[in-house]
């Protein structure tokens, strides 16, 4: 009876995970020690992305998938607008283009999923309706070169992301080209963001082992 329960507790456990409830917290902390890749992850100093590093960290524990420790790769203001680039643990999501909607599985060899937050500076409510373009690049070769999906997620809210393959350790740069919001505007957003921007930053990435 009572390993009856126990049971019937990790199965609620598994289905908080998969449903990668906010408030499933506990349940995402005992997943994390059953799995043994988790256990020399360091998951410190990335303070504002910790709840979509806990979902990714919940969701890896249960399809078996490395996880990857959140990782700030740049941050950016631009006339009042803060950019922020993320490395987070790649995860398949979907894709609905007003009829249906395609899953994107996370492809062999890649290394991270790539987020770009647009947020107002002052406000950090998030910007959507923006396009964003990343390129990284290896010296002088280009090693990932593709438009970032505007994206909804329950932690990060819109965001624009893609997943990423980088052809292993070093230091590389990231570049993106981040086009004005298209769409109708409050006045005090009038006079910003009206040419395409590009940012860049250095990052050094080393893969989870
Ligand atoms: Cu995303």
């Amino acid at each position: 009876m009572r390993r009856g329960a126990a049971l019937l507790a990790v199965g609620a456990l598994a289905a908080g995970c998969a449903a990668a409830n906010k408030h499933a917290s506990s349940s995402t902390k005992a997943s994390a020690t059953s799995s043994s890749g988790m256990a020399g992850m360091n998951m410190g100093g990335s303070s504002s992305s910790g709840t979509s590093s806990n979902a990714a960290k919940a969701f890896a524990a249960v399809a078996g998938i490395k996880p990857v420790p959140t990782q700030v790769l740049g941050k950016s203001t631009w006339q009042g607008m803060s950019v922020t680039a993320q490395a987070m643990t790649a995860v398949p999501f979907v894709i609905f283009n007003g009829t249906g909607e395609r899953m994107v599985k996370v492809p062999q060899h890649t290394s991270f999923h790539l987020m770009v937050m647009l947020s107002d500076a002052q406000t950090h409510v998030p910007i959507p309706y923006a396009s964003v373009w990343a390129t990284i690049s290896k010296g002088s070769k280009i090693v990932y070169d593709e438009r970032q999906w505007p994206m909804l997620s329950r932690y990060m809210g819109p965001h624009y992301g893609n997943d990423v393959g980088l052809p292993g350790a070093g230091s590389y740069k990231l570049s993106l080209l981040i086009s004005p919001p298209v769409s109708a505007r409050h006045v005090e957003y009038q006079h910003v963001w009206l040419n395409p921007h590009r940012v860049s930053f250095t990052f050094n990435w080393k893969p989870v082992a």
